[in-house]
């Protein structure tokens, strides 16, 4: 069922409506340059970070957002930065990165600059987990400088060999040694260039064909794709996934197969276009879902909508549950507002590995999609810290929806003096989108907020 005819349908037909992400799908920061990894059952999808004030690209760190139901993203915060790399320029150009997993060992490969002319160069770091800290593996860049060399997309083949594409607007590759941070052979420029190829590749194997797919044509920048036989070409050119769109200049596609889906994802401006009829580089990412042709091929999809994508699965809130997971944040609207769904507001912050949501002012709100509350829930726990004081409001379905509990939170020694504190919580039953909507007396920012957990009722 769709989300329009479920809109209708509300109220009889609330339990057959799945929950969706809306797009973008990071409301918390500026993120472009999707990565997606699938591991070990979770979507772990690395991106590129514009900053709140940048106008041309100003990016400086890589992010990590985590998911296993394609509509709850947990935020992980920055897995490496410019500092990783600290023979690599510090001021900007923390480009579009990618994860792959190889041997228990996580190799993240990104674009940075050099100082001087030409300044693009790739550079790898290593984790022992998909969440980092990743490290500097060499020291200095695996391929560059060359005036192009950005866009990294790393591929392990079945036979064990690995192959690392790259480049705008040219397409370069060179295959990868098993150690995944140096390489054999020449660097080849592709020279049979993909139609429209722009920047941004992404390689992958699917059904024995190998695939490329790319920002193609510029700009607008929509996603082209090729397919072949063999890792190295010759590529066919099998049309557009996306075609571009005057809303965005950009564009850059990240694709995987999760618990039976297929994903596409990309990034749009409509959240700097919320704010400003001015381009600026403050880009969010996006996802869609496609269904492949039964040869293979993809077909074309309509440019990125603000529904987004189907929840694959409830989320378990018996469990702790970190509060910097997220399917929508925003402001409650007051009447003197303009109609944009976004205002900017609460933010992420880490402190070590630990990663909480900060900067929560009257009433802002987390909506949590697709909570199954089962039989019923009686207590809700939250872990804050607070110099200042507010309450959490707990609705089901919508910020004004009805209230389960609230939450009262005093100050509880100072910002970093953590406290879990509970509050009773009555009809909350089966599964709800649930929101958190925030409350004070206006002395902002009101607390902070860690984790989140419910009692079932009768334990
Ligand atoms: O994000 C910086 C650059 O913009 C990327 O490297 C390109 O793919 C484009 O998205």
């Amino acid at each position: 069922m769709s989300k329009s005819v479920c809109a209708i349908a509300v109220a009889a037909l609330a339990a057959a409506c799945p929950s969706h992400a809306e797009n973008p799908i990071i409301q918390t920061n500026f993120t472009a340059d999707p990565a997606p990894m699938v591991y070990n059952g979770t979507v772990y999808l690395y991106t590129s970070h514009d900053e709140d004030d940048a106008y041309g690209f100003k990016m400086k760190e890589w992010r990590l957002y985590t998911s296993t139901d394609m509509v709850n993203w947990t935020d992980h915060g920055a897995v490496a930065s410019l500092k990783t790399f600290p023979w690599a320029r510090q001021d900007n150009d923390a480009w579009a990165p990618q994860v792959v997993p190889r041997n228990g060992k996580f190799y993240l490969y990104a674009p940075v600059s050099v100082p001087g002319e030409p300044k693009n160069v790739i550079a790898v770091a290593v984790a022992d987990k998909p969440e980092g800290p990743f490290k500097d593996a060499l020291g200095h860049p695996l391929v560059g400088p060359v005036t192009g060399y950005i866009d990294p997309t790393a591929f392990v083949d079945d036979d064990g060999q690995a192959y690392l594409y790259w480049g705008n607007p040219n397409l370069w590759y060179v295959k990868l040694n098993q150690d995944m941070v140096s390489y054999s052979g020449p660097i080849v420029q592709e020279p049979t260039k993909p139609a429209n190829y722009q920047e941004g590749p992404w390689f992958y194997k699917r059904g024995g064909k190998y695939y490329l797919a790319y920002a193609s044509t510029c700009c607008s920048e929509g996603i082209g794709y090729v397919m072949s036989d063999h890792p190295t070409g010759p590529w066919v050119h099998h049309g557009d996934i996306m075609d571009g769109n005057k809303a965005s200049s950009g564009n850059h596609p990240g694709i995987i197969d999760y618990k039976g889906g297929s994903y596409v994802f990309g990034f749009n401006y409509r959240f700097n276009f919320d704010d400003t009829p001015v381009h600026r580089e403050r880009r969010s990412i996006t996802v869609a879902k496609f269904n492949y042709n039964a040869d293979g091929t993809i077909p074309n999809l309509p440019w990125w909508n603000t529904e987004g994508v189907a929840q694959i699965e409830s989320l378990d809130p018996y469990r702790r549950v970190e509060a910097e997971t997220i399917a929508w944040t925003s402001r409650v609207p007051s009447p003197w507002d303009h109609p944009i769904d976004w205002v900017p507001g609460i933010k992420t912050a880490k402190n070590g590995d630990s990663v909480y949501v900060t900067r929560i002012t009257n009433k802002t709100y987390i909506k949590v999609a697709g909570v199954d509350f089962g039989k019923g829930a009686e207590r809700f726990t939250a872990r804050v810290a607070s110099g200042a004081g507010g309450t959490i409001e707990l609705h089901l379905d919508s910020f004004s929806g009805p209230v389960i509990g609230t939450l009262a939170v005093g100050s509880t020694g100072g910002w970093g003096a953590w406290q879990s504190l509970s509050a009773p919580v009555k009809g909350a039953a089966g599964k709800h989108d649930l929101f958190f909507v925030f409350k004070g007396d206006g002395s902002d920012p009101l607390f902070d907020f860690d984790y989140w957990q419910f009692a079932k009722a009768g334990k």
